[in-house]
Order: C-alpha cells, then sequence, then structure tokens
C-alpha cells in the first residue's frame, strides 16, 4: 500500500466488496447495450471496475490496514460460499430521479446481507460508523451527474442469469481519478474454512 498523493499520503480510500464472473458481466453489458444511446447522460462503469460492494469503509490510515484485514479475514472464514445471480435493472434513488442505475442480486441464502451486516459491526470497533441505510445488494452500471428519468427504460433483460458462486470477498482499493476511479483489489479472503479457533495454514 503507497501514498495515494502528496497532500494525504498516509491514507487509502477502502471498501470491502463480491466480484462477479466476467461472463456474467459481459453478459450484462451486451444486454443493456441499448441503453448507451438512450441514456444520453450516464457514466458508464467499465467492467473491470464492476462489482457488489458489502461494505464503504472511506479514508483509513495505512497503518490500519493490517488490523483491518484481520476483521475482514475473520467476518469471510466465518460464511460459508454461497451462490447468487443477477437478476433485474434498478435505480437510486428512484427510476424517475436515477442518479444511479444497477442491476440487483438474486441471493437465496442472504449470503450478502449477512456478511455486509457482519462486517459493519465488526468494523465499527475499529471507527468505521455502521450504515445507517439499509443495504441493498447491487452491482453499479452507470451514474448520472444530473438526476434522469429511466423508468421507461428498464425493460426486463431477456437471457436468463446463470448463478455464480460466491467464493470470497475482497478488501478494494480505490484511486480517484479526474477521469473516474480505479479499484484494485489488496486482498481476496476467502468464505468458510470452517474452524475459526484453530488456523491450521
Ligand atoms: P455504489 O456502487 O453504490 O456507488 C467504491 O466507491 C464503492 O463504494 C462503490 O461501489 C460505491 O457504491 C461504494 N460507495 C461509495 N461511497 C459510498 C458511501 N458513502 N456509502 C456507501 N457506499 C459507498
Amino acid at each position: 500500500v503507497g501514498p495515494e498523493n502528496a497532500s494525504q499520503p498516509e491514507s487509502v480510500r477502502l471498501f470491502v466488496a463480491v466480484h462477479v464472473p466476467p461472463d456474467e458481466l459481459e453478459r450484462i453489458e451486451r444486454e443493456t447495450e441499448h441503453l448507451r444511446s438512450s441514456l444520453g447522460g450516464a457514466r458508464w462503469m467499465q467492467r473491470s471496475n464492476q462489482h457488489v460492494t458489502l461494505k464503504f469503509l472511506g479514508r483509513s490510515p495505512v497503518d490500519r490496514v493490517s488490523a483491518i484485514q484481520e476483521v475482514v479475514e475473520i467476518v469471510a472464514r466465518s460464511h460459508e460460499p454461497g451462490e447468487c445471480r443477477l437478476t433485474q435493472l434498478g435505480a437510486f434513488p428512484t427510476t424517475r430521479r436515477a442518479r444511479v442505475l444497477w442491476v440487483g442480486l438474486d441471493d437465496p441464502m442472504s449470503l450478502l446481507p449477512a456478511l455486509a451486516g457482519d462486517l459493519d459491526r465488526a468494523l465499527e470497533p475499529l471507527g468505521f460508523p455502521a450504515e445507517a441505510r439499509p443495504f441493498h445488494p447491487h452491482l453499479t452500471l452507470a451514474r448520472f451527474k444530473v438526476p434522469e428519468r429511466v423508468e421507461e427504460h428498464l425493460v426486463a433483460l431477456t437471457e436468463p442469469g446463470r448463478s455464480f458462486a460466491v467464493t470470497g470477498i475482497d478488501l478494494m482499493r480505490s484511486h480517484l481519478h479526474p477521469r473516474g476511479a480505479r479499484y484494485e483489489s489488496l486482498r481476496r479472503f476467502p468464505l468458510g474454512r470452517g474452524d475459526l479457533t484453530g488456523r491450521v495454514d
């Protein structure tokens, strides 16, 4: 973990996320191709930047990163892998005045809210305030500087999504640039592996 910039050399911007397999991201891109011309004000996320955020930490001192990693590892180990599927399109805060266009997830075991809730609680003692808003698992596709009416455009995706395994969570760093952020996985933590009291590896 290196310095972010000269004015704030000792902090990094962090979040914890789940990644979606590239073929599913390609499918969503194909299925939303027509929206790129109809939604003129949208800034589309590159596929390499797409993810499902579980917990946003924001700025953190670099010397906190190893303590954060320990907490994320414990949470990851305490949940077994699960299956999710990308489903319908939606928008925040509303489809009439959208700022964020996203694709939602079907998560039959409620793994994502369970992970998000545990991360929220476990990271609070390290100084990261618990999330006040309800958790809505989503993968951001595009953002709007000026809120845009998108409701007429959000027809159902036609191809059925493939269910995919969620086997790990990533501690992510965001690098802010004038032309958009770039996200980097600092470390992936596998889910499960059972026994939390006796590490064998
Ligand atoms: P979004 O996709 O819903 O915009 C990196 O910025 C990731 O952290 C993004 O996926 C973004 O979620 C999320 N994020 C950014 N700022 C946030 C905030 N203040 N609260 C919660 N999540 C945030």
